[in-house]
């Protein structure tokens, strides 16, 4: 209350509310002070039972963002005729697709029309629920998202190795005594696939604690400065230096499943998969000397609790699911996986399993349903690699892409070979975004639908829950009522599905809402061991009162999970008890959750599995052919920047230029570089000039540009962008590269050449 008067002098009315921040996977608690629904400041809410108060520049910017004058507060069509845009309502705009999809989806062909999903999807409660309605009505094949220049590896070699591509094992971080981080940097990006707000100084604390940090990394990162140890490894040979570290165990007789060893098969085929990647056969590839890695297993199978975490850095290249796996591999072979302190399984609130959920056989998770129809890459979990989408495009025969809705997503910066991405976007016949900026992809649209503002929309973080080192559940309800102007995401995306499912632009949401709740309530009542199968859909309905939309849908999945109420009334978990804790409920540290969490065909963790095996000759093949005299590229993120999307946020973007190429001091002086010069970057696919910045925080023979630049194209609207637009550095990357078994881009180690611009 003193703060407050110190903030607010006499009379200003405000109110405070607390939110988390749906800005990255971290999910802090922020400290909303709002002003006749106008935010004036945002502090880290210090009641957070998970964040304790930490906040990150991006989190600060939540205002800034919410009164950002460039972002789109009405649907926009541009007139194709003229280029021009004018805003419109909402009424207009969805007849304006329905006109513009319908010819294209009365040809009978349901993959003429594609869908492409960015990385806010997975921050949006509407969005995760409602993006299935759309995509179900739309019936089409070619589904595409930011996850296959992402995770999808992980989510791969989870999928082989514990029966579902959700069940990730995420380090405890906050109990372990040794931690290998390996293409991570989480005191930027401040984690991924390991939702733990204020990640930085929970790794701190494990080294003032006694406990070692090590991080293998091509470039000295804040990580990696932080950490007890740093290794740099040549881009894209992660899965070598993984498989040494399993080679070692075997052969120094280091290996010991503990409490798994009933629970897992395949370990043979591991040891003589391993076989072959000897320290001594690796560490020239790796540039990671053989004792070196020695050390490192010895260390991992010594250490009290220790795990394996690995990220982006391990995922966008050519051995991505291979490497993925092999980190849980070693999770596994040094007793450490599902156990405290090493890689564990979260129980999330909504999604996760009841303490009487039975174990045993799954069905495990299947790949490669069908082809793309260019290159014949197989369908991952639903989807074609991203990486594809162009030649989808602009190839001409049956079945070609002819329309694209994008939903929070910006692929003509975000994924490879950007300039030939860009130019098919342009040529397609209609083209819908659900996006709050005209940006460098939104610009091709014919349609433009808002969001609206955060304040107006409720918040639950369904996804990252699942990924979290801790049980929580926090929900954030909408905290303005939304202006007549806007509509909310569910809504729209309901609108979208029943246009392209044949419904037609004028349907009653409400009526589409319950026949979707209808179906959430009948499957769950359905599902094997549900809690909840005595109940009626009706019975149920009416314990789920007068919510609608998502906020419906997340009371039912909270009163039926883990810690739900089961309708019960029982003091259980529902969506009311969280409203009345805006601070959150921490249900503790995770808990082993093997075998009741597997969901593999065996029931066990299937070390070996055959997709795996099958790839791993590619990997021993490579190992003879790589080159050692090529400038490779690797990418960079920044605490203030978000993917390709903060950067019209004055702010986060202030400073002195970011978009620079860095480079080791040996390679500038060959090439006769110095900082500050412009420098023409060329690989196989584009080429761009960039800023140099020489500094030894890189490795030999690499160079990095951060990625989600690039801001100065035609058509846009993002002022502040513009004024500080960088480059793309997507227009390097080469789409033709991929990780067969997952069909992820290879978005670093991409050979270039550099040259100074005279
Ligand atoms: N070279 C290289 N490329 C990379 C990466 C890399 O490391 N290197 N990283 C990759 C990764 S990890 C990812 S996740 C992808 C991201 O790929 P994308 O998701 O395609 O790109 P973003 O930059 O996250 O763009 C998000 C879009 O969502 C919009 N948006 C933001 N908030 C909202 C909202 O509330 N509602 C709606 N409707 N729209 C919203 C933004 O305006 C923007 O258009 O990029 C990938 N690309
Ligand atoms: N501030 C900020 N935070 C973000 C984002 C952002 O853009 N800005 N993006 C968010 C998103 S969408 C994601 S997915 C996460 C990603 O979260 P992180 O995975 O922590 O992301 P990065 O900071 O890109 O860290 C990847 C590291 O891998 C290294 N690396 C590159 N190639 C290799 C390699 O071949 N091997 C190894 N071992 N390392 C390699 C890079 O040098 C880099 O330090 O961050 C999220 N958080
Ligand atoms: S770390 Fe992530 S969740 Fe926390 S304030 Fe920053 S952007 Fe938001
Ligand atoms: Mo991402």
């Amino acid at each position: 209350a003193e703060y407050l008067s110190k903030k607010y002098p006499q009379g200003m009315a405000s109110t405070i509310e607390y939110r988390t921040c749906p800005f990255c996977e971290a999910t802090c608690g922020l400290e909303l002070h709002l002003n006749a629904n106008k935010v004036t400041l945002v502090r880290g809410d210090r009641d957070d039972v998970f964040s304790q108060g930490f906040l990150c520049p991006k989190g600060t910017a939540f205002g800034h963002l919410e009164d950002d004058p460039d972002r789109l507060r009405t649907p926009q069509i541009r007139d194709r005729a003229t280029g021009q845009w004018r805003s419109v309502d909402w009424p207009e705009a969805f007849a304006a697709i329905e006109k513009g999809l319908a010819p294209i989806l009365a040809d009978g062909d349901r993959n003429a029309v594609a869908m492409y999903l960015g990385n806010p999807n997975v921050h949006s409660l509407s969005m995760l629920i409602y993006n299935r309605v759309l995509i179900k009505g739309l019936g089409s094949e070619n589904i595409y998202s930011a996850s296959t220049v992402d995770q999808v590896p992980k989510q791969v070699s989870s999928g082989l190795l514990f029966g579902s591509s959700l069940t990730v094992p995420i380090p405890d971080v906050d109990r372990t005594d040794y931690l290998l981080i390996l293409g991570a940097n989480p005191f930027v990006s401040n984690g991924s696939l390991c939702t733990a707000p204020d990640l930085p100084g929970r790794l701190r604390a494990l080294i003032k604690r006694g406990g070692q940090m090590v991080v293998v990394d091509p470039r000295r990162t804040k990580t990696a400065e932080e950490a007890s140890e740093h290794l740099f490894i040549r881009p894209g040979t992660d899965a070598y230096f993984l498989f040494a570290l399993v080679n070692v165990l075997f052969a120094e007789n280091l290996v010991n499943l503990g409490r798994l060893s009933d629970h897992c098969i395949g370990l043979d085929g591991v040891r003589s998969l391993a076989a072959e990647f000897t320290p001594e056969a690796v560490e020239e590839i790796c540039r990671i000397d053989a004792e070196t890695i020695s050390r490192v297993a010895r260390e991992l199978s010594r250490a009290k609790r220790a795990a394996v975490y690995a990220r982006i850095g391990t995922c966008v290249q050519e051995f991505g699911t291979l490497a993925s796996w092999l980190v849980d591999v070693i999770n596994v072979l040094t007793g450490n996986l599902d156990r405290e302190g090493g890689a564990m399984f979260p129980n999330p609130a909504a999604g996760g399993s009841r303490p009487d959920a039975k174990s045993g056989p799954g069905r495990g998770v299947s790949f490669g349903r069908r082809q793309s129809r260019v290159r014949g890459c197989p369908e991952i979990y639903g989807e074609f690699p991203v990486a594809c989408l162009a030649e989808e495009i602009t190839t001409p025969g049956s079945g070609q892409v002819r329309a694209l809705i994008t939903v929070a997503g910006n692929p003509a910066v975000s994924t490879p070979d950007s300039d030939v991405l860009n130019k098919a976007l342009a040529s397609l016949d209609f083209m819908v975004s659900v996006d709050i900026y005209r940006n460098e992809t939104t610009r091709h649209a014919d349609v433009i639908l808002p969001s609206p503002s955060l304040l107006a929309r409720s918040h639950y973080d369904i996804a990252f829950y699942q990924l979290s080192i801790r049980n929580i559940a926090n929900y954030s309800p909408a905290l303005v009522p939304l202006a007549d102007h806007e509509m909310p995401e569910w809504e729209v995306l309901l609108r979208l599905g029943a246009i392209v499912s044949g419904l037609g632009s004028e349907v009653d949401p409400a009526a589409l809402d319950d026949a979707l709740a209808t179906m959430f309530i009948e499957r769950s009542i359905q599902r094997a061991d549900s809690p909840i199968s005595h109940l009626t859909v009706e019975e149920v309905l009416q314990h789920l009162g007068q919510r609608r939309g998502p906020d419906r849908i997340l009371d039912l999945m909270l009163r039926t999970g883990p810690y739900g109420d089961v309708f019960t009334g029982d003091g259980g978990l529902t969506l009311d008890q969280l409203e009345d804790n805006p601070h959150g409920i921490d249900f503790g540290p995770l808990q082993p959750r093997v075998p009741e969490v597997l969901r593999t065909p065996s029931g066990k963790i299937e070390l070996a599995p055959e997709p795996i095996v099958a790839d791993v000759g590619r990997l021993s093949s490579a190992l003879s052919q790589y080159k050692n005299d090529e400038l490779v590229l690797i990418g960079r993120r920044d605490l203030r920047s978000n993917n390709s999307w903060m950067h019209n946020i004055k702010i986060l973007i202030k400073g002195k230029d970011r978009c620079t190429l860095q480079m080791h001091p040996e390679d500038a002086t060959r090439i006769g570089i110095q900082s500050g010069q412009v420098v023409r970057v060329i690989s196989r696919v584009g080429e761009l000039e960039v800023a140099a910045e020489v500094t030894d925080s890189l490795m030999p023979g690499v160079v990095s540009l951060p990625h989600g630049w690039g801001h100065s194209v035609d058509e846009t609207q993002m002022a502040v962008a513009e004024s500080m637009a960088g480059v793309n550095s997507n227009i390097l990357t080469d789409g033709s590269l991929l990780d067969p078994l997952s069909g992820n881009a290879v978005l670093n180690g991409i050979p270039v050449e550099v040259s100074l611009v005279s």
